[in-house]
């Protein structure tokens, strides 16, 4: 095995220097996608990949790929996740692995070592789908499971559209999102739960991603004077959404491994003296099992409509992601494995509860995952923290999973 080592100061510096655009006062980071916040960081990351003699170029779903040539013109392996954040987001959800790949990018180059494939480090726009549902936007439209005219016209809450703000920061690229092969994708992320820190163990590796489902619900009752209408004679949305989100609690308890969660509410008209005439507000339910969230949909439809009913409540109700159990590639698998044990890391195979670009882009090539611990397995939290050295870790290993998938590349490619 090689023997590159990537620089942690470097990576270090490069993940509190970018975590200061969109910083915020409790030292997360809020830099929404196709934000200029985005922009900024976009420019930010293009700019040091040109620094290294890569050649940057956007798709129209706004993905970045800094190309580092190989010795051959095979499809590049590419490595990176995404730069969008949460609104509370942490300093190292998405970002680790889109710097940890540039950092394996300037190793090589100043090793002046010649990969057999061209490697590319990728920024996935809106991985998060906190401002554009659902999540995994660019990277579900590279893999053709989302149509380019379906993901553009997506609205945030003030009814933007994809394509407007992807417009508006100056990032939607001449080649069609998913017109680029690839060898394979590696991604580098923090665990966001608490497995790798409990069990003492230093690298996971990622065999799969579970199965996650969203859908949006429109409760229409009626607004009416607090003081004036009589409880019985109320049509209450927000009541009615209320019961419903004890009840996907309850689903989410009710199977061992699921989840169930409603992170978005909108009350309206949310005024201290209306009772509510209309409420949105969306779901999250995920699973390892497609079956066992089959049934948790289920589930969710009955309980919707045996609330709503009785209270005289009009529902709009839809799944709008459906996202089913993903497996990675076993050869991408054993490059991560061997890459972690040639490195001295303790190892322990995963799935990941959370959604990530690899389980879109391993429908249309090879891939797999390398996590690194999180503290307390905090995410999606302005408190989120992974060390230097664990950092560190996740990007060697990286580098060193490419590596040997770039020496498989290159056995399979020569002459038998
Ligand atoms: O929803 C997810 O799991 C990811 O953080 N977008
Ligand atoms: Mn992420
Ligand atoms: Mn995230």
């Amino acid at each position: 095995m090689s023997n590159l080592a990537i620089n942690a100061e470097r990576l270090w510096g490069e993940l509190m220097e970018t975590a200061a655009i969109g910083g915020t006062a409790k030292g997360g980071i809020c830099r929404l996608t196709l934000t200029d916040l985005d922009r900024q960081v976009r420019d930010w990351f293009k700019a040091r990949a040109e620094a290294l003699g890569c050649r940057v170029t956007v798709d129209d779903m706004g993905a970045m790929f800094a190309r580092r040539e190989g010795t051959v013109d095979v499809p590049p392996i590419a490595i990176g996740s995404h730069l969008d954040t949460q609104p509370t987001g942490g300093k190292f959800d998405g970002v680790l692995g889109v710097l940890a790949a540039l950092e394996a990018l300037r190793t090589l180059h100043e090793a002046g070592y010649q990969t057999y494939a061209p490697i590319e480090a990728v920024n996935w726009t809106n991985e998060e789908g906190s401002r554009f549902s659902p999540a995994m936007v660019a990277s579900g439209v590279f893999a053709k499971v989302f149509e380019p005219a379906w993901a553009e016209q997506r609205t945030d809450c003030d009814g933007t559209t994809f394509r407007a703000a992807l417009d508006a920061i100056g990032y939607r690229g001449a080649q069609h999102c998913g017109d680029h092969p690839l060898s394979a994708f590696f991604e580098l992320h923090i665990e966001q739960g608490p497995i790798l820190e409990a069990e003492g163990k230093e690298i996971g590796v990622v065999t799969g991603v579970q199965a996650m489902r969203w859908f949006e619900a429109t409760l229409t009752g009626q607004d009416a004077h607090t003081g004036a209408t009589p409880m019985g004679l109320r049509k209450n949305a927000l009541l009615g959404a209320a019961r419903v989100i004890e009840r996907v609690d309850g689903i989410g308890r009710a199977a061992p491994g699921s989840v169930a969660t409603v992170g978005r509410i909108d009350n309206r008209p949310n005024s201290p003296n209306v009772v509510p005439g209309e409420v949105f507000f969306m779901v999250d339910m995920r699973h390892p099992d497609d079956a066992v969230l089959d049934r948790m949909e289920a589930a969710l439809e009955t309980a919707v409509h045996e609330i709503c009913e009785p209270l005289g409540l009009g529902v709009a109700f839809q799944k709008i992601w459906h996202q089913p159990a993903v497996r990675f590639n076993p050869d991408c698998i054993a490059a991560v494995r061997r890459g972690a044990e040639s490195a001295g890391f303790s190892t322990r195979d995963m799935i990941s509860g959370a959604g990530h670009d690899a389980a879109y882009v391993s429908r249309v090539a090879p891939a797999a995952m390398v996590f690194v611990p999180c503290r307390g397995g905090i995410s999606h939290n302005e408190a989120e923290f992974s060390s230097k050295e664990q950092c560190a870790a996740g990007a060697q290993v990286l580098l060193q999973a490419v590596l040997d998938y770039d020496r498989q590349l290159a056995e399979r490619g020569r002459p038998r």
